[in-house]
């Protein structure tokens, strides 16, 4: 019962970013991982984030690399961040803020596929 809400909560969201002037609701990461991997480099496989929680510098610039040859996106909840719209094989890339702060993000098309960046 638990897991259908999650899933028709991550379709409403999915459903409501189109853009506009509603604030899309993209679903936060409900607590930060202890010990984030230091590096800037994130790999997309087997719909999962790798590593999923990283910790960057400030203003850091994180490359994502989709290695699964099917459409994911990187949707960030804080609108600051540019997130990444779908796209099927290579690198993508995207600033992350100078302020200090865990930033989570999800792939839409893909409930239950995110992760987090740690800007220390
Ligand atoms: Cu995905």
């Amino acid at each position: 019962m638990r897991s259908r809400f999650m899933i028709a909560t991550f379709a409403l969201a999915a459903a409501c970013g189109g853009g506009g002037s509603d604030t899309p609701t993209i679903p936060t990461i409900p607590s930060a991982p202890d010990n984030p991997v230091a590096t800037t480099a994130v790999s997309l496989q087997g719909d999962a984030f790798n590593p999923t929680h990283i910790l960057v510098g400030p203003s850091a610039v994180v490359t994502f690399t989709n290695n699964d040859r099917i459409a994911h996106n990187v949707m960030f909840a804080n609108q600051n961040i540019t997130s990444i719209t779908d796209w099927t094989s290579g690198d993508r890339t995207t600033t992350m803020p100078s302020t200090p702060g865990t930033y989570s993000y999800t792939c839409t098309i893909h409930p239950g596929m995110s992760g987090t960046v740690k800007v220390q």
